[in-house]
């Protein structure tokens, strides 16, 4: 490993500090999606643990809240996501509240699927979130579908961010879906979360090229390699990357270089701590892009330490509360099993 200095090396960098358009307001407020992307992520753990969530995993995303936060913070409403499993963060910035999301990892009857599925798998046509398939790379082929649709009702200004891992862009649906993107100039970002392992796979073993931006050139777009743990970073290249897909140019690959600070879920911490060299843990735990941004708006001088609380008490109370609402909310009842399986105004019969 050690490979991000030189991974970083290719790939173009945005110029534009978009960010220094930014209100006082919405700095504050990026900093406390950063603590409610760790917080969410720190609760469900301690959940998990203590016997209160006993169904599925958690797949944490603890040190990539940046990518989570820089790249919605800069959508329209109308704009479009598809999150993965380690975007549930993404769900609630896009409009599904915690105790929604809640539900549905709890796998309750009042959840988004009604108790049918946990975890990501799930969506929300009316906040634009594209509901998330399990068979990764193939999301990009979704998104694509949704904009061709979008295309074909003549829009073409709403973009969508698919996300993806660096191990899903070694995948068949992600170049058919990225080479189609291309081909018909659809406005797609896609985001690369590199967190350097896919499961226990490291990067090297899944891209054969010095950067996973550099995949990019095979489709004859852009493709940005960056610090994905400065929020601002993340941001600066998602704002240019809108103006792009905006604009009518087609896609960008966003190559957001970071860490999986974790196991690949909860149930590989043990392993994880084997397949991982320890010093290569220490040195991405001091990468942390929660302090690094609390550290750029106390320089700014805007903030007081006072006003950027570690954790904000509010957001801690906030998820633990979406958590109480789920564990007493009601089980799915066995008869609800065969509702909702086919769309019944589409004629299909069951
Ligand atoms: C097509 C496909 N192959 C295998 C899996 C099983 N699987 C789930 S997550 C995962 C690792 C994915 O790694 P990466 O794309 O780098 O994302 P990360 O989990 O690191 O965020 C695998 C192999 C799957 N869901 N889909």
């Amino acid at each position: 490993m050690g490979s991000t200095r030189t991974r970083r090396k290719n790939g173009q960098q945005t110029a534009i500090a978009y960010h220094e358009r930014l209100e006082k307001s919405d700095l504050l407020e990026i900093y406390r999606r950063l603590w409610f992307a760790r917080i969410f992520d720190e609760a469900l753990y301690d959940a998990k643990k203590k016997g209160r969530l006993r169904r599925g995993n958690v797949y944490g995303s603890r040190g990539q809240e940046a990518i989570q936060v820089g790249t919605t913070y800069p959508l329209r409403p109308d704009d479009f996501v598809s999150p993965i499993h380690r975007d549930m963060p993404v769900f609630v910035f896009r409009g599904m509240t915690p105790e929604q999301v809640m539900c549905q990892i709890w796998g309750k009857a009042n959840a988004p699927t009604r108790g049918k599925d946990s975890w990501s798998h799930m969506g929300d046509m009316s906040l634009g979130i594209v509901h998330s398939t399990s068979m990764l790379g193939s999301t990009i082929a979704v998104a694509c579908g949704v904009l061709w649709a979008q295309r074909l009702d003549g829009r073409r200004d709403r973009v969508l961010v698919a996300y993806t891992g660096e191990g899903a862009t070694a995948t068949g649906p992600f170049h058919e879906g990225l080479n189609f993107a291309a081909v018909h100039k659809l406005p797609l970002i896609v985001v690369v979360e590199n967190n350097q392992y896919a499961y226990s796979t490291p990067v090297e073993l899944e891209v054969p090229t010095e950067t996973v931006a550099d995949r990019a050139k095979g489709y004859g777009i852009p493709g940005y390699c960056i610090d994905g743990n400065d929020v601002l970073e993340v941001y600066n290249t998602t704002c240019a990357a809108l103006e792009h897909a905006r604009a009518g140019n087609g896609p960008v690959l966003i190559e957001c270089v970071t860490y999986r600070l974790q196991g690949h879920a909860d149930h590989d911490e043990t392993r994880a701590r084997q397949y991982r060299p320890v010093e290569e843990i220490e040195l991405w735990e001091k990468r942390d892009p929660l302090p690094r941004y609390r550290q750029y708006l106390l320089k700014t001088g805007l903030f007081s330490e006072a006003e950027l609380p570690e954790p904000p008490p509010d957001i801690v109370e906030q998820i633990q509360k979406a958590i109480e609402y789920a564990i007493s909310s009601p089980d799915p009842e066995p008869h609800t099993a065969l509702e909702d399986i086919y769309d019944e105004s589409a004629g299909v019969s069951r």
